[in-house]
Parts: C-alpha cells; structure tokens; sequence
C-alpha cells in the first residue's frame, strides 16, 4: 500500500484540521449520527486522540462510540481519476460513512485503510463524511484489553449495558483514541502503480543490485529509475519485476543515511519511492548491518505527547529525533505498534535504526492475575488478526531502509503455558519471515518473571529481546543484588549462541528529586540502575545493545504505581532532560555505532 505522496499524476488533499464531533455513551451505532449532520456536535482537532483535548473528564475516560464529521467538496477535474479516501490511523476500530452510505468497517488502531470514493461523491456539492470510532479494547483486539467490553462494533448490535462496562488496558500505557493520524483523500490515474517493492542487496565491494517488483492495475509498460540524492539519473529498467546494477553505491547506515529515489513511471501515473542500499544479518551473536556488528543504543518510545496524546505531531517527531541525536542513541523500537510512516520515513532521512513492532501487547492474562494460571492462548481470539496486521504492518513499511528487524509482540506469557505459547506464536514468526521481502530478523520481547527455563519461543528468534528491570520490579532499591541476579539470568541466554538485546530496562524517576545517597524514584538512582546494567551487559559479547525504557514520561491510566503516567523516561513528557540524560550522552558517545564487541 503506497503512501500518499503528490507525483506529477497524483492529487493529495490533506483533510486534517478541526472536525465535528460527538461522542455516545454506548456501542450500539446511531445510525442516525452516521447519515445525517450531527447537531449537537462540537469541535476536535484531527489528528489527535480527543481524549484530553477538553476538559471534560467524561470525554477523557469516555467508554462508548465517538463520531467525527467532516464536510468538504471535491473539484469537478477529479471526475476522471481515481479517487480514494485513506485513514492513517483510527484507533481502535471505526466504520466510514460518506454521503449517507457505508463504505467500510476497520478493526486495529495503527495501519492505514482507504477505500474508493468515486461513486459516493456529490460534485458540485458538499460531501458529508462520518467516522465511527470505538475504543473498545477486548481478548480479541491488539493491543489486548481486559475482557468487560463487547468486542467489535456491529451495526445492529443490542443495545450494551454501558453501566456494567469499562475499558480496562491489559498493558501499562493509556489507550488513547480517535482519528491519530491523517485523513487523505488522493488521485491516481484510472489505470496506476499499486505497490513497489524493493530489495536491495550488496554484491561486491564496489557494486549493488536493487531487485524490484511493482504491482499495477492496468496493462501496459512499466519503466524504473533510480535517482542519486544529487538527482542524477544512475540506473534504469523496464518491466513489472526487474534488476538494477548500481556501482560505487553509498550505503545507508545508521547515522549516515544515503537515500535513493525509485521513480515509477506506468502509463500516466509517476510515483517516486526512497529506498536506502544496506544488509541487515544476524550471525552467530552478532547483529549485522553491512557486515559490521552494529551495538543498539537507544529506547523504547511512545507515540505519546501532551495534548494530542497519541496523535501525530510532526513537531514532536523532529524534536526526538534530534534528541536521540543529542543524547548519541542510533535506534528505537516502535513500542508498541507501529508507527506512522511520517515518523519512518523521518528515520530513514535521519538515519535512525528502528525495530519495528506489531500492536500486540497485553498477550498475557496472568500478569495481574494471582490464582491458578490461565491458558493465554486458549482465551485470547487475537490470533487471525495478529496474522492480518504483521501482514499489514510489513506491506507498509517493507521497503524502509531503517526498519532492521520486526518484532512480533511486546512481552507475551511465554512460560505460563509454554506449549501453547509455541504454537501461537512459532507460525507468526514462520509468516513474517516468509512474507518480508527483506527477510529481517525477528523477535519477540521477552518478559521479566515466571520459568524462563520453561519458555520455548523466545529461544526460537533470530534476536533474543529482554526486558529487564533488575532493581526496579526485581530487587528494588538494591543494586548489588540486581547486579547478581542480572548476571545470573544471562548466564543462561549465553548457552544459545544468540545475540541477546535488551529492549528495556530502567526506573520510574521524578524529575527535580535528588537524594543522597541515592534511593528510588531519585535523579541519582535512576543513573544508578543504568550503569548497573550496563556494567553487567558489557562483560557479555552476546549483548548487541541496550534500549532505555523509555524515551520521554508517557500518559497511562491512573493506578497507584503511576504518578500522572509513566515516569521511567530519561526526558520529561515535554521533553526536558533529566540527569540520566547527560550520563547516557557520555556513554553513548563513547560507543561507536559498529564494532563495540567485536
Ligand atoms: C514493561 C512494558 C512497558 C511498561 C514497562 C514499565 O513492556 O510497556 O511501560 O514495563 O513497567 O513491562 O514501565
């Protein structure tokens, strides 16, 4: 699915700005609300979660449908092409209506749905678009909520007992919702590029090959050129499926991005894609990227800002960026969906390494629980559509050159019941190898506590991932401990031969509390548990990186071990440093992007 981008064939008309807007206290749909000008609505700013845009606290931990409305007209010379109306992202589920007529239902809050709107537009009048959005979050969404809702929304349903029902998140960040990311409507020709594919691989010293695969709807001939960043014309094929030799070719690595343009023309439509000329390999322990082992120094983010909540801001995504430069990181993980392509092709040019991760969090139903342990796998109904978002996830982002490794969910039950663990999650790691046309490494986040001896899956990945709180959840406020106990978990790691990242570690901190000596939840212990991890990860050459849990304080529900949110982020929610920041500077810019363990 290509991005909308404006090529010399094709129209973007950006209908972010202020919409109008109702919510419901139930979710049944008012059909009403969905063909017919909403009355007493209101108004909210697309994209941004509604959720803490007002006031109104109702409106914040709202649980029920919300509808967006959005009147607008389309100029009569987009008669003759092909018109599609697309959601970034609409979080958690939502049905559009245009015109008074249904035009699609979507389930998942983080990848994008477009439909064609030819035949429901009314030229030379206004268009009335509605959007249903329900933030219902059960055992069969991703990410995964406490089973009080009632799954889907359904046209027809019965009406809900909204008193018996709430939105409880089986994971520790605020389930933020509404139209996040941007609504576009865009033109192609009526005969046009669907999708692009490319791989590239490095075949000598001095040359690469750029395999390429476009899809169209049409006949006709297909011609592909690649440009240099300087706009120089260096390659070119003709054909649906091709190769192209590109010699002296600049790599892109991490913080030295190089990007090249694929221009495809077919018939009349032109759409220009960037791609970057880089191999990604695991090898034995080491993570490979152009054949030099690559140590990961970085975090785990939210797509989380004040105002907007999950919402994308442009502004913010810079901001980080430069940040992460600041600081010296090279890398994040998409924690815990995936990200809007703004924030990847952001990356791409900025030369930031990304492990890209699937919504699904919250596949485990004994964190909270402390009875006998449930079957995770044989309650949860996520499984068909944990497939039909990695497929999604990985035909949007495939071709960006950041990406260097997928993760499938962020801390599953693994131990509980091991076997069914293995069975849920061993052909989901099979597809997303086999459907990556890059064949990136996989992972799976692994959790602190239960059995590891027991688990069965995490062992199975191409990169073993933990999260890792010694001396915060485990040996809290003691480090020499955390210390032993740290180094006694990886002796274990160590017999796989595997490289071992850990994808989080660190503690809640509040800004502004100092203490001598230090104690928890104090500025001082904070870069205590950071270098007493590090001490520990730096004796192991199997350990090919460290991800700060987390970026930047993040919003969550309010619960007792959460003050105004989650507060582990070595910056502010806006983005001030803490003292753990200018600790991690000087690390990190002591350690070279490759060759730190060699
Ligand atoms: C991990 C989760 C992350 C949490 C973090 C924490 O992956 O989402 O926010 O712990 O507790 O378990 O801070």
């Amino acid at each position: 699915m290509l991005y909308p981008k404006i090529t010399l064939s094709r129209i973007v008309y950006d209908l972010s700005g202020i919409w109008n807007f109702r919510e419901s206290n139930s979710y049944e749909v008012n059909i009403d609300f969905c063909i017919k000008k909403i009355t007493d609505a209101y108004p909210i700013y697309v994209p941004s979660s509604y959720n803490d845009l007002r006031s109104d606290k109702n409106l914040r931990y709202h649980n029920g449908l919300v509808y967006y409305q959005k009147e607008f007209y389309i100029p009569e010379f987009f008669k003759d092409k092909r018109i599609v109306l697309r959601f970034e992202a609409v979080n958690n589920s939502s049905i559009v209506y245009l015109n008074g007529s249904l035009l699609r239902e979507n389930k998942g809050g983080f990848l994008p749905f477009e439909v064609e709107i030819h035949e429901y537009i009314n030229y030379g009048k206004s268009n009335l678009l509605t959007v249903v959005v329900s933030n219902d979050i059960n055992y069969s969404t991703l990410p995964v909520g406490d089973e009080s809702g009632y799954g889907l929304i359904n046209i027809g349903d019965l009406p809900l007992d909204v008193e018996k029902r709430r939105n409880v998140p089986n994971f520790d960040f605020f389930n933020y919702a509404g139209i996040i990311r941007p609504v576009k409507i865009y033109t192609t020709p009526k005969e046009y590029i669907k999708d692009i594919t490319i791989v590239p691989h490095i075949i000598s010293e001095d040359s690469s090959l750029i395999e390429y695969d476009v899809e169209i709807e049409g006949d006709g001939e297909i011609i592909l050129e690649v440009y240099s960043e300087e706009g120089d014309l260096i390659g070119k094929s003709t054909g649906r499926t091709g190769e192209i030799l590109i010699k002296n070719p600049h790599l892109w690595e991490p913080g030295n991005p190089y990007l090249y343009t694929a221009k495809i023309i077919f018939k009349e439509d032109i759409y220009e894609e960037t791609f970057g000329i880089r191999t990604i390999e695991v090898s034995g322990e080491q993570f490979l990227i152009n054949g030099k082992p690559f140590y990961f120094k970085g975090f785990g983010r939210h797509e989380d800002s004040i105002y907007r909540g999950r919402g994308l801001d442009e502004a913010v995504n810079l901001k980080d960026i430069s940040l992460l430069k600041w600081i010296g990181a090279n890398s994040i993980r998409t924690s815990h969906y995936p990200y809007s392509e703004e924030m990847l092709y952001l990356c791409d040019r900025e030369g930031i390494v990304v492990i890209a991760e699937a919504p699904a969090v919250g596949l485990n139903l004994n964190i909270k629980q402390h009875n006998e342990k449930v079957d995770t796998y044989s309650v949860l109904k996520t499984y068909d559509h944990h497939k039909e978002v990695l497929k999604n996830m990985i035909k949007r982002d495939k071709n960006h050159p950041c990406i260097v490794m997928w993760c499938i969910a962020n801390e599953p039950d693994t131990t509980s019941f091991p076997n069914s663990a293995y069975n849920y999650f061993k052909p989901l790691y099979d597809l997303v190898h086999n459907y990556d046309p890059q064949k990136r490494p996989v992972t799976i986040t692994s959790i602190l506590g239960g059995d590891i001896t027991k688990d069965k899956i995490i062992k199975e990945m191409d990169v073993i991932s933990l999260n890792r709180y010694y001396g915060w959840y485990i040996a809290s406020g003691d480090l020499d401990k955390a210390k032993k106990l740290l180094e006694k978990e990886l002796e274990y790691w160590a017999k796989f031969g595997k490289p071992v990242l850990i994808t989080e570690f660190g503690a809640d901190t509040i800004i502004g509390l100092h203490s001598i000596p230090p104690v928890m939840f104090s500025e001082e212990y904070q870069i205590e548990v950071l270098k007493a991890n590090q001490e520990i990860f730096d004796k192991y050459r199997f350990i090919i990186g460290e991800h700060v849990w987390t970026f930047a304080d993040f919003q969550t529900e309010e619960n007792l071990i959460r003050i105004d949110g989650n507060k582990k982020g070595v910056f502010t929610r806006d983005r001030r440093p803490k003292m753990s920041a200018y600790y991690l500077k000087k690390r990190w810019e002591s350690i070279p992007n490759f060759n730190y363990k060699k």
